[in-house]
């Protein structure tokens, strides 16, 4: 059996997941799931990721890994080429560092379920939650543009010329960016490392419009 990878087209933790699966040349069957309908809170998914979230990888023996980080550090250990990681603890604790600032200091604050949590118990409207999500983001991309812009370690990619897991967490982001139309012009490093990374077909093959449920 192939691997199976559970997940949403227009979700970012997804297509962090479809890059690290691209980047490694591993195929893949992908089953879709529509977020607003509820399909991943059924009790068949809730079965495969308790949380009811995407991503979930299934692997070739039936079982099933969750949270996207965790899967793409999996991948990285059992797949080892091309690396995701630096090879030195320096250079790990660096790329997870800007990793992090993506995915638990910007994606959970932005998630779809703490948008509708925001319309439903405070009557946040389209243009208040696009505040809220806007506000999240460039709290965090604006340190993330002076950390890249102000070190030697930053190269073509988020650390050096080879894409890391700080990759795939801001092409993401800037795909989910979109959503409420965020220009990129304001973080001129960020801006230029999403250039390189979107000329990259492992990339390309990730985003979001370019997924079988593509709307
Ligand atoms: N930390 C988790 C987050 C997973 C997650 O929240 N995924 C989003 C899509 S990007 C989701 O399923 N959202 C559904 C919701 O908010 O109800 C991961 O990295 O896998």
């Amino acid at each position: 059996m192939a691997l199976k990878l559970h997940n949403f087209f227009r979700s970012s933790t997804s297509t962090r997941l479809r890059a690290a699966l691209n980047l490694k040349g591993l195929d893949y069957d992908y089953v879709p799931y529509v977020l607003r309908d509820g399909e991943t809170r059924t009790a068949d998914y809730l079965a495969k990721n308790p949380q009811g979230l995407v991503p979930t990888l299934e692997r070739e023996d039936g079982t099933f890994l969750t949270q996207s980080l965790a899967i793409i550090e999996w991948l990285d250990e059992t797949r080892p080429e091309p690396a995701l990681l630096p090879s030195d603890p320096d250079g790990r604790a660096r790329v997870r560092a800007l990793s992090y600032m993506i995915a638990c200091e910007i994606h959970p604050l932005n998630n779809l379920r703490v948008l509708f949590r925001l319309g439903d118990q405070f009557g946040a409207d389209e243009e208040a939650q696009k505040a809220w999500f806007t506000h999240w983001v460039a709290v965090t991309f604006d340190a993330l543009e002076n950390e890249l812009s102000g070190s030697r370690a930053t190269g073509r990619y988020c650390h050096g010329d080879t894409p890391t897991l700080a990759d795939l967490c801001l092409y993401a982001q800037v795909w989910n960016n979109r959503r409420f139309d965020i220009p990129l012009d304001t973080w001129p490093t960020i801006s230029r490392i999403y250039a390189a990374l979107d000329e990259l077909p492992a990339f390309q093959k990730a985003a979001p419009p370019n997924q079988p449920d593509a709307v």
